[in-house]
């Protein structure tokens, strides 16, 4: 065969860390979308490697173009256009998100250092637990712009408040919407006047006890979904969360949707990550939307920001991190 050499466009790359079952999930989603290559990386030797052959040898049946490495290797992780940070221990039964407190500020804030030395320019987008707290922690530690890094977590409230009214009412999934706020934990903050089925307020369609029901639901999505799998957390809507977002940045869609972002006086708070609505695009956190509260859910906000706080201390003080100037 004749070979020629020939200059390839640039796909995007996304390098994932953490192979887990948020990371294979989400890897899988974006090539199986041609949206970018991938690199995957973890700490178990054999195993990045091994879902990315495994995912290469579906491509020809899946036809799409992407390519997936699997790599224990930080450097080839260079010059991703988005991070994701997945790797950590996932939440088990009965554990709740700040038990993983400690452990995943480790791992997060090292595996963070390590691809900034390869990736400066990059998103990072912060999936581990606690969400809130991590994507503080990654800001805290490195050089990185606050419009370089934004956790995930309000895409995936929002999806499961938004099934549990499309499943309720009987409607399209597609035609709801929901917008949930607040940090990734039980004291987040489902809007229900924001929540509407085709431009209809859902404080239309149903009673304030069934609204209720969804948003204690929503509030207990995570833990619904531990208690069922027995082992390991959700992995199918965060992974699809997670590529909501990515696409949004990839393609500049400057999509509107609620994620961990650093607030700078919105909302009355200050220096802090926390789920609010914002702008993303292929530049990072392009805004930050202070919406209307009503002085009660300005309250919860604050007791949920309050939440957060108190275990960005616990991490700053008991892991000995140093504090960014
Ligand atoms: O809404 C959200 N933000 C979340 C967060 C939704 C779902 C899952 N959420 C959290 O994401 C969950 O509580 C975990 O903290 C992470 C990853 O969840 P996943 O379900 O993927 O966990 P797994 O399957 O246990 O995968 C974690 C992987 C695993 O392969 C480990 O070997 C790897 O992380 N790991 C590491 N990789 C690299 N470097 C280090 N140090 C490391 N430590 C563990």
């Amino acid at each position: 065969m004749t070979k020629f050499v020939c200059k390839t466009k640039n796909f995007p790359k996304v390098s994932i860390i953490g192979t887990g079952n948020v990371g294979k999930t989400l890897a899988q989603r974006i090539v199986e979308r041609n949206l970018a290559d991938v690199c995957l990386l973890d700490i178990v030797e054999g195993l990045p490697q091994g879902i990315a052959l495994d995912l290469m040898e579906a491509r020809g049946l899946e036809l799409h173009t992407r390519n997936v490495v699997g790599t224990n290797n930080y450097e080839d992780t260079a010059n991703s256009d988005v991070v994701v940070i997945t790797a950590g221990i996932a939440r088990k039964p009965g554990m709740s998100r700040e038990d993983l407190l400690k452990i995943n500020a480790k791992i997060v804030t090292e595996a963070t250092q390590k691809c900034v030395n390869f990736s400066p320019n990059a998103l990072y987008l912060i999936i581990t637990n606690p969400l809130d707290v991590m994507t503080y922690l990654v800001w805290k530690t490195t050089n990185l712009a606050t419009s370089k890094v934004v956790g995930m977590a309000g895409v995936l409230d929002s999806t499961r408040l938004q099934a549990f009214i499309a499943m309720e009412l009987g409607v399209s999934f597609n035609d709801v919407q929901g917008m949930v706020l607040g940090g990734h934990g039980d004291l987040m903050l489902p809007l229900p006047r924001y929540c509407t089925v085709s431009g209809i307020p859902i404080t239309e369609l149903m009673d304030k006890e069934t609204i209720n029901r969804l948003i204690q639901r929503t509030r207990d999505g995570g833990a619904e979904i531990v208690k069922l799998l027995k082992t390991g957390s959700a992995f199918y809507a965060p992974a699809s969360s997670a590529y909501y977002m990515i696409e949004s940045v990839l393609l500049n869609q400057s999509r509107l949707l609620p994620a961990a972002v650093y607030l700078q006086g919105e909302y009355g708070l200050t220096d802090i990550f926390l789920g609010v609505p914002c702008r993303l695009g292929y530049c990072g956190v392009e805004a930050v939307l202070e919406i209307n509260l009503t002085d009660e859910e300005t309250q919860a906000l604050h007791d949920s920001a309050r939440s957060v706080r108190d275990n960005i201390n616990l991490a700053l003080t008991e892991l000995n991190i140093f504090k960014r100037g």
